[in-house]
């Protein structure tokens, strides 16, 4: 969401939700957003929670500089990337999911990982390959400007390398991720800049 507010170059205020302090888990957030699960995106109309559906509020909204292609069939595209990533692997190593294994199922911290590496390695590999088919420049996913594939694929990325996932297998990821955090809108967004990161308090 953060990149897709800097890249419409959009004004906003962060209310920090902390996961850590569990504040995602209480009423007060709770009502904003029964999942109990950040983003939300409050505006003086609405309140929008899930991601990719804030960020398609946002292209319908602020259509400039657009995130998604102008062809139906190329649009399909970009979003199916961006599944491989929103549906397929972010949910599956989420804080909720790897607290449960631990927690709840008694799995160490090292079996833990085991669980974080084999969802990456698994869905990073398709994505590589989807990118080599898709004749991806190693810049951006698909085309030559930043579009919702970037922005799913970048924190993903990001959680990967702070789980010491191996990533040697994947050029094109690699290169896509190099790029984009060379640009001011992804580094902007990037946890290290937030008010609420730990450097930062
Ligand atoms: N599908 C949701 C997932 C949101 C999500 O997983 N947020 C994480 C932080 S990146 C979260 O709130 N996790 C809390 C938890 O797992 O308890 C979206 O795309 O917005």
């Amino acid at each position: 969401m953060r990149i897709a507010l800097a890249l419409k170059n959009l004004q906003w205020k962060s209310l920090p939700v902390s996961l850590v302090l569990k504040e995602h888990q209480q009423d007060k957030y709770l009502q904003q957003n029964p999942q109990g699960m950040v983003p939300t995106l409050v505006t003086d109309k609405t309140s929008i929670h899930q991601s990719l559906a804030i960020i398609e509020y946002l292209e319908e909204q602020y259509p400039e500089p657009p995130l998604l292609p102008s062809s139906a069939s190329n649009r399909a595209v970009v979003r199916a990337l961006s599944q491989i990533i929103a549906c397929d692997i972010h949910p599956l190593n989420n804080l909720r999911v790897t607290q449960f294994l631990t927690e709840d199922l008694g799995l160490s911290e090292s079996q833990k990982l085991v669980w974080y590496h084999h969802w990456i390695t698994e869905g990073f590999s398709a994505l590589e390959t989807k990118l080599e088919k898709l004749g991806s420049n190693g810049r951006y996913c698909f085309g030559s400007t930043p579009t919702l594939a970037d922005i799913c694929l970048i924190p993903q990325v990001y959680n990967a390398q702070r789980f010491d996932c191996p990533m040697d297998k994947y050029p094109l990821i690699n290169g896509i991720w190099a790029h984009c955090m060379s640009k001011p809108e992804f580094i902007q967004a990037s946890p290290e800049t937030q008010p609420d990161h730990p450097a930062n308090l």
